[in-house]
């Protein structure tokens, strides 16, 4: 896979998700240490001075372009992941994150299988990469490292309404996973706690974290004119391939986090045939009955 790192997002999950560790590189992390569930131990004593530093300045160039980008509830939350300017220790976090919304944060070596991904987002445990990204990779990095994570996932975890919709999508994976519908949740994931914004009386907003932790399209995503955006419609976005080592050509739109929690509520079933149905569309389709913004 050619990378091309002027046009990339921040964060891609470099293997094809549903076709997990089958990507054309091997799964990065230290698999030989994880429980069988894939957690593992932070070992936060064996990050490096270099490795806090090198946080420090991913967080300090993020947080520095979140106004007016970003959502009101990532902004006023992004504050809970602890001192900036060191790899947070995830047992510190987890105590704080539960007391907001009973999540906790557990160690991975990195992409773990759906199944055991989607187990521990339904019980509120939600998956964090171990190991930090190298100094070469500062602007782009394939796989999720634990920069992603953290910044990129972890803030709205303590938004109870976003908290809840997590745990509803880790509960529908696992019958997905009876259902083989796993890519179209893998859409769903996508383009929502991925790559999702959100409308708000000021204008779009970013709320998924694919966005929140990337250097470039955090602005891209809401303020130029290249990509798509559309409406929230949950079959639509089910239908929609995504490109995993670009900046999107399409993103979707939240009316609020109530909306993406409410669309949990009914059984998937019918709308899986649905999708079947309907068929794949390119990741810069338009369809008529699209709400474009
Ligand atoms: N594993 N650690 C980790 N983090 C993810 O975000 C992740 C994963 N495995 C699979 C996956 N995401 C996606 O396929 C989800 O859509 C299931
Ligand atoms: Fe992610």
């Amino acid at each position: 896979m050619s990378l091309t790192p002027d046009f990339h997002s921040g964060i891609n999950h470099g293997v094809a998700p549903v076709t997990y560790g089958q990507g054309d590189r091997p799964p990065r992390g230290d698999y030989g240490s994880a429980r069988a569930d894939y957690t593992c131990e932070q070992g936060w004593a064996a990050y490096t001075e270099a490795e806090h530093d090198l946080y420090r300045r991913l967080h300090e160039r993020q947080s520095a372009q979140l106004p007016g980008l970003a959502c009101e509830e990532f902004i006023a939350a992004v504050g809970e992941l602890g001192a900036p300017d060191r790899i947070p220790r995830f047992d510190a976090l987890s105590e704080r994150l539960y007391r907001a919304t009973r999540w906790e944060v557990v160690a991975v070596p990195g992409l773990i299988p759906e199944e055991a991904f989607f187990r521990l987002l339904a019980n509120r445990r939600f998956p964090v990469t171990g190991w930090l990204r190298r100094p070469e990779e500062f602007d782009y990095v394939v796989e999720p490292d634990v920069f992603h994570d953290l910044f990129g996932h972890v803030p709205l975890l303590f938004n109870p309404v976003f908290a809840d919709y997590m745990q509803a999508y880790g509960a529908g994976g696992l019958k997905a996973s009876r259902l083989e519908a796993c890519e179209y949740l893998a859409r769903l994931y996508w383009y929502t706690v991925e790559f999702g914004l959100i409308a708000t009386p000021a204008g779009l907003r970013a709320y998924g974290a694919g966005i929140l932790s990337s250097a470039g399209e955090l602005r891209y995503s809401v303020t130029s004119p290249q990509p798509r955006r559309i409406g929230f419609d949950l079959e639509r976005m089910m239908r929609t391939r995504y490109k995993i080592d670009t900046y999107q050509a399409a993103y979707f739109v939240i009316d609020s986090f109530d909306q993406l929690f409410d669309a949990t509520a009914p059984d998937f079933t019918p709308v899986y045939r649905r999708v079947a149905e309907g068929g794949e569309l390119a990741p810069d389709s338009l369809l008529p009955a699209d709400r474009v913004y």
